[in-house]
């Protein structure tokens, strides 16, 4: 059956992402998407926060009960990526970089976050699966120099609700992909096509205080990111902050 999304809206929420778990708890089916005009405690990576003031974004979790294999979860961070860079493509005409593993950026500056988390649930493993898009500027002050919003690349208020549906069928198409080895390898593929970090890039990959240096060599069949280190080793990095070491611009 084709992946069908149900939203549930609400004003002001803690995170999308801890509601669409606590109604996967109770048995929420595939497909509940929460969506919030607010959020108290929006979450990024590793307890981080995700600056969510009143309508400046686009926040959102979809909760997914996926039937192939576990290994292959990762892949839906790489797909949703994706699938946003299509939605704002086509609702905006903003076309943004992807960034390993789950940013999307405009000039190297952070538009959207993606935060999927798995649990287990009495009717069996699942992934929340958080997006956060920046739509207007009013969420740059609460961030370091580091972030953007649409609204800021091209002069115009986008629509939120025009870039939910957009999301959604771009969401629906994609994750349906991942059922398969070919439909995989079509993801890692278009990925790399649209990520100026797949392939050569010179980056900074930080594993809590650890960390390393090296350019990157593509992505695993698990999307995890390859990484050859300058003494020729090839590093697999799975968990972890990438930073580029230089600009694509400059
Ligand atoms: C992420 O984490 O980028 C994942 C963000 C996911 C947010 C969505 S919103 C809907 C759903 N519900 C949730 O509670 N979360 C998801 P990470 O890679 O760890 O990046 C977090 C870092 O990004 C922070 O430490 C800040 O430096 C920066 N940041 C915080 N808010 C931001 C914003 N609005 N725009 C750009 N950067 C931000």
């Amino acid at each position: 059956m084709p992946f069908q999304s149900t939203i549930q809206r609400f004003d002001s929420i803690d995170s999308t992402n801890l509601e669409a778990m606590r109604q996967a708890r109770a048995g929420a089916p595939e497909g509940l998407c929460i969506v919030a005009r607010e959020q108290t405690r929006g979450r990024g990576r590793l307890d981080r926060s995700w600056q969510s003031p009143p309508d400046a974004g686009l926040y959102l979790s979809l909760l997914l009960r996926p039937k192939f294999e576990v290994p292959a979860w990762p892949l839906i961070t790489l797909m949703a990526a994706l699938a946003v860079r299509d939605a704002l493509v086509k609702t905006c005409g903003v076309s943004a970089d992807i960034k390993w593993p789950n940013d999307l950026c405009l000039n190297d500056k952070k538009l959207c976050g993606i935060l999927a988390e798995t649990l287990e649930t009495s009717s069996g493993g699942a992934v929340v699966l958080g997006i956060g898009i920046n739509l207007t500027p009013e969420i740059l002050p609460l961030v370091p120099a580091e972030a953007t919003s649409i609204e800021s690349a091209t002069g115009e208020k986008p629509d939120g609700e025009q870039v939910l549906d957009g999301l959604l069928k771009s969401i629906a198409g994609n994750y349906e992909l991942l059922d398969n080895a070919e439909g995989r390898e079509h993801i890692i593929r278009e990925w790399c096509a649209h990520s100026s970090y797949a392939i050569g890039r010179q980056v900074r990959v930080s594993l809590g205080a650890e960390g390393f240096e090296g350019t990157t060599r593509g992505l695993e069949s698990d999307g995890a990111l390859r990484v050859e280190t300058s003494d020729g080793k090839m590093r697999v990095v799975r968990a972890g902050d990438v930073t580029a070491l230089r600009s694509v611009l400059s």
